[in-house]
């Protein structure tokens, strides 16, 4: 899954593609390096970002979408937001996966939106929200703790009628968690990969990485890397990631490397 942020603020690539001509071109390149998916956000979920009106949202994301969809990737389109009414207009728009970052705890139409369309969707562990989320996070055991919040959040989604088998699971790295949280989760990631879903891993260049290395955003693709082919290993199945080609090498020699069914 390669990311197109189309946001003045993203951590690691803000204003980078916040024009819809680059974010376009950028997805085809993301797809001509091995993304399968394409993440198309326009509302930063870094911690203390400000929150983004739905209007603001749909003129960054829709244009960008329809522009994706237009040029026939082999690729699915996500949408990453929390707010339904975007989501609407992307799936309108050619999208077919809603990554949802609150897990459908934000928008209480998100779950019948993607029941009614029968799409895919992400549903991510989140404690607390952007604006506070790292303001010292406690867990009894992070891992226990984020099974059960998706085993639940994933039961609340069927009960609304969306198919399991559309259903993605993420643990949430960064998003609530110390740097000891994150390192917890990665090693014992086969335990949220237990729970049966296909489990979605977003480490790319995120700041714990940068807190193992000493490197800033641009120099932390080695350790994403690293962590895509232990989350690999470990069972992890989509990848999030802004560098889709070292990552898509890396899990090719690594797939390369393992036993066919990846255990
Ligand atoms: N991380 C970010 C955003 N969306 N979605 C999923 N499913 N999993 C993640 O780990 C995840 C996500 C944060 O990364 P990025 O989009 O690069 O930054 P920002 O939120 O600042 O735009």
């Amino acid at each position: 899954m390669g990311v197109v942020n189309v946001t003045p603020d993203s951590f690691s690539d803000g204003g980078v593609f916040d024009d819809e001509i680059a974010a376009i071109a950028h997805a085809r390149r993301l797809v001509a390096e091995g993304a399968e998916i394409v993440d198309v956000g326009g509302e930063s979920t870094r911690p203390g970002a400000a929150p983004v009106p739905v209007a603001a949202e749909l003129e960054r994301v829709i244009p960008v979408v329809e522009g994706v969809a237009g040029l026939g990737l082999a690729a699915q389109i996500s949408i990453d937001t929390m707010k339904a009414e975007v989501a609407a207009a992307a799936l309108d728009a050619g999208a077919s996966y809603v990554n949802d970052v609150t897990a459908f705890r934000h928008d209480p139409d998100m779950a019948a939106l993607v029941a009614d369309r029968g799409v895919d969707c992400c549903l991510m562990h989140m404690l607390g929200e952007p604006r506070t989320m790292q303001e010292d996070p406690r867990y009894e055991d992070v891992v226990d703790d984020v099974r059960a919040f998706l085993e639940e959040r994933m039961a609340r989604a069927v009960e609304a009628g969306v198919k399991e088998e559309r259903i993605q699971l993420d643990p949430g790295i960064g998003f609530g968690k110390t740097l000891e949280h994150n390192l917890e989760l990665l090693r014992r990631l086969g335990e949220i990969a237990a729970i049966g879903r296909p489990v979605v891993l977003g480490t790319s260049r995120k700041s714990f990485i940068g807190r193992l290395t000493g490197r800033d955003v641009a120099g932390r693709v080695h350790g994403t890397v690293a962590t895509c082919v232990l989350g690999y290993e470990r069972g992890a199945r989509v990848f999030r990631v802004h560098d889709v080609a070292a990552v898509h090498d890396g899990l090719s020699v690594a797939a390369a490397t393992l036993p066919p069914d990846g255990s």
